[in-house]
């Protein structure tokens, strides 16, 4: 089989229901159910917490509050959000107790019977409001290129302009969920659906007052995580831990989808502030832009997703002089989390919806504006100072807009919008430029342990958790090509912290990247010595009975190729011996057959104080045409087409990949379009279940779909491939694009004051 597109590792178990997920673990005997009481109301001050009457309950076997954490604050990056409130309460959903009882009918009971007394406050629950009240989370950050005041004073056009979008719920399918198990001396064994394992060995150590080496992290894989799990997930573990600890039984907290939805963090809605200055072709001379992100109630990791917002204000496009401001609002809200793009999207759709306004103004064709704008050849700097290289959006544009027929589409629509009376079509093509790497450098860092069995098999783990990006075939293959023995024989384990420790989150579509890199360094430790090893062998292969071979570790072994199961000289094909014979030589001979290898970016990195740096290893880039119909009766919107082309590098396995963008491209269409969190006036989620939340059902899909791969090699990542998880996502714009450009096509310059998401409703109050 080619393994470019084996089949990911779970396809078959998901299908089959043979994939095991946290809550098809069996209960084990003693097992507590466990379960938060969470705060009515957005902001308030807590009163008084009375546990009485359900510590009554027969069945309840504990109740705690803040006061049972030996450590009640954390934070990815700032400390400040207590696990359990203790005075106050900031908002809706925060938890302030947990409950553990024998069975899940009595803990619902329970949990009602705990009985929380608030004083409610007024509550902050807007950007405008949190702006009017300066109520802010960190400093304001800025990035200066050039000198944006006098080259707007000079343009010879000028537009202001609001830009607001929304939040978007994860919907992965699994809720929250860890269990965890007491084990001898205090030691705890945490399973968890998180991103980032390493963070839950640390909370748990840290909350309950425990030794880092008396925690491990083990995390088979997730029912999605989306960014959803990457900070957040943590808590839930520490509240298991806190029970499976202090009651030495084990311990199981699943949140209901319902709660998942109305307590956890969301992606950021954000609201922006612009001025951009350009020339008669549409050519960008300044812009000035202030991005103001709802942070929610604490920090979480409100600050990094600014900086990406920042970093990826200029998406695609060369901005001679810029000034981006951007400022992290305090709320009542959940505190907002990462989410697939980590606020590169709200950066990108701030600046290609001033692209789309340009063209408006000046009454041109989107794509040519996007055209003149887009980094050309090898030299722009981004507003940051990081050269653009390896460039590839040019051919993207160009290749996309012939193989989407933009231009005969275009007449056609101006035909059809001037005929029918009923619908509206409308087209746009927009860009991806997603730059690469952990915008914090300590996190550009992984580490790989490679196992080799006497059979020749092989065990791998690496901090690389399995959430349905198909990391774990991935690496399964990048270890199958490096000793050319088949995939099968090549098994991925659980990514546990006693493995593999001090592990970065799997994010910022790294996770491939970084890990595969740490992994082919075990391999290449590995192959050396196997190599060497034969070279011993070959070189006196009759030995007395206690001689025994010694390498070095330095030798040249580069005459010797894995080809084929086998380990082969290259200059006599002849001469060779089976993969699993040479691993008992070597073991035969006591050399060791496990490989660790540990990688670190190459990279400078970002100052985030001055607002330049390389922050970014490459880009992956892409672009998207879309095509939409709006029925000017109802608002409604149908997807009639859509054209996806990316840069992907040489991907390690292009069905993942294929996969991977056509997944992230829908998500990013229901970000745009359907997917609206409606909030009560006092800050409770009102839809907090697919009855009333819609994300994209099958119908909700273009009826055309092309996706194209440009054939490209990243010559600075492993293999030569380009990080997929999150850049499609970003392509989704261009649907909301499209629905733009069909509502400003009913009157010359008109320019429709559309938000994000384009529901029906906000499509029909925008026609004209
Ligand atoms: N794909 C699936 N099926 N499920 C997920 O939860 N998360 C996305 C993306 N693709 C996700 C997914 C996000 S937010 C990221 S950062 C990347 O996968 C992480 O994995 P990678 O770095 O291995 O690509
Ligand atoms: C993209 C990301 C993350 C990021 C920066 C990115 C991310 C993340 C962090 C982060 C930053 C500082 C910390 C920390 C984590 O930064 O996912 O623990 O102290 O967690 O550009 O996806
Ligand atoms: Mo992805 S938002 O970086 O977990």
């Amino acid at each position: 089989m080619k393994t470019k597109s084996l089949p990911h590792d779970s396809a078959r178990g998901h299908v089959t229901g043979e994939s095991v997920f946290l809550d098809d673990r069996p209960l084990q005997r003693g097992e507590l159910h466990v379960g938060l009481v969470f705060s009515p109301v957005a902001h308030g001050k807590i009163l008084s917490v009375d546990t009485s009457a359900a510590l009554a309950l027969s069945g309840v076997a504990g109740v705690f509050t803040a006061a049972d954490l030996h450590h009640n604050l954390w934070g990815t990056i700032i400390q400040d959000q207590p696990l359990l409130a203790d005075k106050t309460v900031n908002f809706w959903g925060e938890a302030i107790a947990i409950v553990a009882a024998e069975n899940r009918a009595t803990l619902a009971a329970a949990k009602k019977l705990v009985k929380v007394e608030i004083e409610a406050l007024p509550a902050i629950l807007s950007i405008d409001e949190a702006r009017a009240q300066e109520a802010f989370i960190a400093v304001e950050r800025t990035i200066l290129k050039g000198d944006p005041d006098t080259a707007l004073a000079q343009s010879p056009h000028r537009l202001d302009g609001v830009f607001e979008n929304k939040g978007q719920d994860h919907f992965y399918l699994e809720s929250h969920i860890s269990i965890v198990y007491p084990l001898e001396n205090d030691q705890l064994e945490v399973h968890a659906s998180s991103q980032h394992p390493t963070e839950v060995q640390h909370l748990v150590s840290e909350a309950l007052g425990l030794r880092q080496s008396q925690v491990t992290c083990i995390v088979k894989r997730m029912g999605g995580g989306f960014g959803g799990k990457e900070s957040q997930a943590a808590t839930f573990s520490a509240y298991a831990a806190l029970v499976a600890h202090k009651l030495k039984r084990p311990a199981r907290l699943a949140l209901s989808k319902d709660e998942d939805m109305q307590t956890t963090g969301k992606r950021h809605p954000f609201k922006d502030w612009y001025s951009v200055g350009f020339d008669t072709e549409g050519r960008i001379q300044a812009l000035d832009v202030k991005l103001f992100a709802d942070g929610g109630a604490y920090a979480d990791l409100s600050t990094s997703i600014l900086e990406r917002a920042m970093l990826h204000s200029d998406n695609a496009y060369h901005l001679p002089n810029a000034r981006i401001v951007g400022r992290i609002c305090r709320t009542h809200n959940t505190p907002h989390t990462a989410f697939r793009g980590f606020g590169g999207p709200q950066g990108v759709a701030m600046i290609e919806n001033v692209l789309e306004e340009i063209a408006i103004y000046l009454g041109k064709d989107a794509l040519d504006v996007r055209r003149i704008n887009c980094y050309q050849g090898e030299e722009q700097t981004t507003p940051y100072g990081q050269v653009v290289v390896n460039n590839t959006l040019p051919a993207l544009f160009d290749r996309l807009s012939e193989t989407a027929n933009y231009a005969q589409r275009r007449t056609e629509i101006q035909a059809f919008n001037a005929s029918s009376q009923t619908h509206l079509r409308g087209l746009a093509l927009t860009a991806v430029k997603f730059g690469i790497s952990f915008t914090s450098r300590f996190l550009n860092q992984g580490n790989a342990l490679v196992n080799i069995h006497r059979d020749g098999t092989i065990q791998v783990s690496t901090g690389a958790t399995e959430m349905g990006q198909g990391v774990n075939t991935k690496l399964q293959q990048l270890v199958a090509e490096a000793f050319a023995i088949p995939y099968q024989n090549v098994t991925l384990l659980p990514t546990a912290t006693d493995k593999n420790h001090n592990t970065s989150p799997t994010a910022a579509s790294s996770g491939s990247d970084i890990n595969g890199a740490a992994v082919v360094l075990a391999c290449a430790q590995l192959q050396q010595r196997l190599k060497a090893c034969l070279l011993a062998h070959w070189a006196q292969p009759v030995r007395g009975a206690l001689e025994e071979l010694s390498i070095t570790g330095q030798e040249d072994t580069s005459q010797i190729l894995f080809q084929d199961g086998y380990l082969v000289h290259k200059d006599n094909p002849e001469q060779r011996m089976a993969f699993a014979e040479a691993v008992n030589l070597a073991f035969f001979n006591r050399i060791s057959l496990s490989g660790y290898g540990h990688f670190k970016t190459p990279i400078p990195g970002y100052d985030r104080d001055a607002g330049k740096g390389h922050p970014f290893l490459y880009y992956t880039n892409g672009v998207a045409a879309c095509e939409v119909l709006i029925d000017r009766l109802t608002g409604e919107l149908k997807i009639l087409r859509s054209d996806v082309l990316m840069d992907l590098g040489r991907p390690i396995n292009e069905g993942i990949d294929r996969g991977q963008v056509t997944g992230a491209f829908v998500q990013g269409l229901g970000w745009v379009t359907t997917e609206n969190l409606v909030y009560s006036d006092t800050g409770a989620l009102l839809s907090h279940s697919p009855t009333t939340y819609k994300i994209p059902n099958i119908q909700d899909t273009p009826r055309e779909f092309h996706l194209e791969l440009l054939e490209n090699e990243e010559p600075s990542n492993v293999r030569g491939s380009k990080a997929v998880g999150e850049p499609p996502l970003l392509l989704g714009f261009a649907a909301w694009a499209a629905v733009k450009n069909a509502l400003s096509s009913t009157h010359a310059h008109y320019n429709p004051p559309l938000r994000l998401p384009a529901t029906a409703e906000v499509i029909l109050s925008c026609l004209k």
